[in-house]
């Protein structure tokens, strides 16, 4: 029987459906088998699925079907990011409703999905809008309400006004709207906070456990967001009047080089120290231009550096000099206390102020073997040092003196040790409709008041007719807006505000281990069986934003006594872009490959084979047609192996035991089989190098071509040929696994390849025959050495001389000559 044209259509469908009427990819718990929990990013149903999207879910596709073979009890599931800007800007533009476009994309990339053939169990399938999983959100909104775990704060916040909304420091990039790129500015407003700031010790300690699990790159990234930095917070009288100003300063090492102060324009002791002074009008003025200054500009290093002069002065603690205070624009309220001890020696901000101003600099650091001039210096001497001009302290090494000089001004009640982070609480109030509602009230008597859980879910109404204004339409919806209060059944007032779409994506893994449930948000014991995820894959995008957020949301849910460990992805993969003509792909740069297109010409296997083959995971990957295609003509040459050996091949698994006497041929062909093993094997547990596992498949399938037609008709041709070319199906099927069920199948097997166990490859296959070669150095025996029979002349040499007794015997002497006689001698003529 001819097997016909490779057509990936016809086989992949067979196959898709045969998986889903199998449900052999759907599990359950069994704590009688290791778990294993492989997840990707789930996806904005954005449009349609792109390259990027593809690669992400191949990888993580081939994880989930290698541990699969490997016998683990694998789960692997997927959902919609369904909530949030990204849709409802996206139904605006395409005057559509949020809501029908986000189940009109869903349905179109669902399809999609099953196309590319992802080993998913698709009952677990969660979308992030349906009030089935954001009604449980609102109850653990309503569980840290309890515990101050959020809570209501007016404060200044990042404004987009293209997007009319808030949003969190995490979604401003470079100034800049992390969706719509345009330029955010400060608003002051009373919004809901998470406060993720109370664990910022233990989400910057735990950075350990993932050390090794996660890519060093990401780590560092936290680390510096979470931003603790160790100092003090100093008290500083000030002169005349019964207030002192208050500083945090990772450097009290440097205290007696502070020669002014330095306060933000909104420091609330600015009004006090100028008032009735001939400067207070010029202050005010000052002030009211920098708090106008764009928060993000203020903070940028390359900030030209102003101020102006209070008039008033403040005691330094340790010298007792008079420090003038001035008002500077690059100080902020918000980071440390809004005021900034000024030491200009060593600290290059306040160099460059007080150059410009012509303020006093005091060297107090003097580093090793040279001593400084403040007068001709052109920048801070900002490094280690000793101290000097600093009375007591003289001669100390500035670490020591740190600590010295705390301890000191703490006996006076002037300094603590205190510990800075530059993490903030979570700004989670977003003004837009799309997103889950906050489920309070405010009402008249009794204020702020929770929604009782019974009452749960608060539905958004998902028939809202949209505004033209980009406006949400819900506090303009009186039958959302006016409610009841649960307290005391007057009127009250709901929330309007929704919250930030990465709520929903902060435990949705978590979600995924009973995704049905209806009674609670998850089952204990499957939560404790499956969590954490064992293996994470997605964009660096979300290196801080997403994964720091998903981190706290586990630890803050542990302390709701949900069983669930410290961190939630044990390992991470971020894996590289997908680039064409060497730029990201992207719509206004028309260089956008759509899948459906590559699918419907190549294939789902192709385009899989290509993703994975083309470069390692974490690298970028350049599309290439030609790429494609070879990826294509790969698979038929597989397809075209099995149909001209049809009539030889047998039902044997990988790796099948052979017995009697094999030809060389064959026995090349079985170590070939079993080398493979190895190295895919290897190559797939090293860091998933897919792109060298496929390499070494090509080799094999070179040698099953080359050994073919000898082997045929030997007695133990059928199975060994049969069994290289089940091995080659079985470690392709996590690539490949449509081709490679339906190959299998040829092959005779009753089973599902997805469901049969990874090969093992057998040592003893790999060895090559030997025969011993005895070494003689002028003529006289001085070793033996066993060598493979096909071992090269090189191979021979090198091993005869590196033989211990050889080499003594060679001290001191040159080599003349080596003669070989293949299989028996080496003969080393020395002098
Ligand atoms: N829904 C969020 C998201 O990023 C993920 C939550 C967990 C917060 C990858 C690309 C992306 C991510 C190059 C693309 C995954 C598009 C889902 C997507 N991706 N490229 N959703 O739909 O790599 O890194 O934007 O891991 O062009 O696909 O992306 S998403
Ligand atoms: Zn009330």
């Amino acid at each position: 029987m001819a097997l016909g044209k490779y057509d990936p259509e016809r086989i992949e469908n067979k196959w898709q459906d045969e998986w889903n009427s199998s449900r052999c990819f759907e599990v359950e718990v069994d704590p009688s088998r290791p778990k294993y929990y492989v997840l990707e990013m789930f996806p904005y149903p954005s449009g349609k699925i792109h390259m990027g999207h593809v690669r992400n879910y191949s990888i993580a596709d081939v994880v989930a079907r290698y541990k699969r073979m490997r016998g683990f009890n694998v789960l692997h599931p997927m959902g919609w990011d369904a909530f949030g800007l990204p849709a409802e800007n996206a139904a605006i533009k395409n005057k559509s409703h949020p809501a029908q476009w986000t189940y009109g994309n869903i349905a179109e990339m669902r399809a999609q999905l099953k196309r590319l053939g992802y080993s998913y169990d698709w009952r677990r399938e969660l979308a992030t809008c349906r009030p089935e999983y954001y009604k449980w959100e609102q109850l653990f909104f309503l569980k840290f309400l309890e515990k101050g775990l959020v809570y209501r704060k007016n404060s200044p916040v990042n404004w987009c006004g293209s997007c009319q909304t808030v949003l969190a420091n995490e979604q401003v990039e470079d100034g800049r709207c992390w969706r719509c790129d345009s330029e955010v500015e400060q608003k002051q407003l009373e919004q809901w906070f998470l406060r993720i700031t109370a664990y910022a010790d233990e989400l910057l300690d735990d950075l350990k456990m993932l050390e090794g699990g996660w890519p060093e790159r990401v780590l560092t990234m936290q680390r510096n967001w979470i931003g603790r930095s160790v100092g003090a917070q100093v008290k500083f009288q000030v002169k005349g009047m019964d207030e002192v100003v208050e500083v945090f300063t990772t450097r009290p090492d440097t205290l007696c080089g502070a020669t002014f102060m330095s306060l933000a324009a909104e420091h609330p002791l600015v009004e006090k120290l100028i008032a009735g002074s001939p400067e207070a009008e010029k202050v005010r003025a000052f002030c009211r231009d920098v708090a106008n200054m764009d928060r993000i500009k203020r903070g940028a290093d390359d900030l030209e550096k102003e101020g102006v002069f209070t008039g008033a002065y403040c005691i330094n603690p340790l010298t007792g000099r008079e420090m003038p205070i001035h008002v500077a624009n690059f100080v902020l309220m918000g980071y440390g206390t809004g005021a900034v001890m000024a030491v200009p020696a060593h600290d290059q901000r306040d160099f460059e102020f007080a150059r410009k101003y012509d303020l006093p600099m005091r060297v107090v650091i003097q580093p090793k073997g040279e001593t400084l001039n403040p007068a001709a210096m052109t920048a801070a001497y900002a490094d280690p040092g000793i101290l000097v001009n600093s009375g007591e302290f003289d001669g100390l090494e500035n670490e020591k003196a740190k600590e010295t000089i705390v301890a000191r001004l703490a006996e006076r009640n002037l300094a603590k040790p205190t510990v800075n982070y530059r993490l903030r609480d979570w700004n989670i109030s977003r003004q837009r409709f799309w997103g889950a509602p906050i489920p309070v009230v405010y009402c008249e008597k009794c204020g702020i008041v929770g929604v009782p859980p019974e009452d749960l879910p608060v539905r958004l109404p998902e028939d809202a007719v949209m505004r033209t204004d980009g406006k949400s339409p819900l506090p303009f919806m009186d039958s959302f807006a006016q409610a009841s209060c649960p307290k005391c059944g007057g009127p009250a007032r709901r929330e309007t505000d929704t919250m930030d779409t990465f709520v929903e994506s902060s435990w949705y893994f978590l979600r995924y281990t009973s995704a049905r449930l209806d009674t609670a948000p998850f089952d204990a014991a499957a939560l404790k069986y499956w969590a954490p995820v064992d293996q994470y894959i997605g964009g660096i995008e979300h290196a801080i934003l997403h994964l720091l957020y998903a981190r706290f949301f586990t630890k803050i849910l542990r302390d709701e006594g949900y069983p669930v460990s410290d961190e939630p992805f044990a390992h991470l993969l971020t894996q590289g872009m997908v680039l064409k003509d060497g730029a990201k792909m992207s719509k206004s740069k028309g260089n956008v490959v759509d899948p459906n297109a590559m699918i419907g010409r190549y294939g789902a296997d192709a385009t899989r084979l290509f993703i994975l083959f083309a470069s390692p995971p974490e690298k970028d990957l350049e599309w290439s047609d030609a790429g494609i295609e070879g990826a294509y003509r790969f698979l038929g040459r597989i397809w075209r192996l099995v149909e001209e050996l049809e009539g030889a091949l047998v039902a044997v698994k990988p790796c099948a035991p052979v017995e009697g006497e094999l030809s060389p041929r064959a026995k090349d062909l079985r170590r070939k089989e079993h080398d493979t093993v190895r190295r895919v094997t290897r190559d797939i547990e090293n860091a998933f190098q897919f792109n060298t596992a496929v390499a070494a498949l090509m080799e094999l399938v070179n040698e099953l071509y080359a050994a073919k037609d000898e082997l045929r008709t030997r007695p133990e041709g059928p199975r060994v040929l049969s069994s290289a070319v089940a091995t080659t199906l079985a470690l392709l099927s996590p690539v490949a696994p449509h081709l490679c069920e339906e190959l299998w199948q040829v092959l005779g097997h009753a089973t599902h390849l997805s469901e049969e166990p990874w090969p093992l490859h057998d040592e003893a296959a790999l060895a090559r025959d030997e025969v011993e070669v005895v070494v003689q150095v002028n003529g006289k025996v001085r070793g033996r050495a066993k060598l493979a029979t096909d071992a090269s002349e090189e191979e021979v040499r090198s091993v005869a001389l590196g033989l211990e007794n050889v080499a003594k015997h060679l001290e001191g002497k040159e080599i003349a000559k080596i003669v070989l006689i293949p299989g028996k001698l080496v003969s080393i003529v020395a002098r």
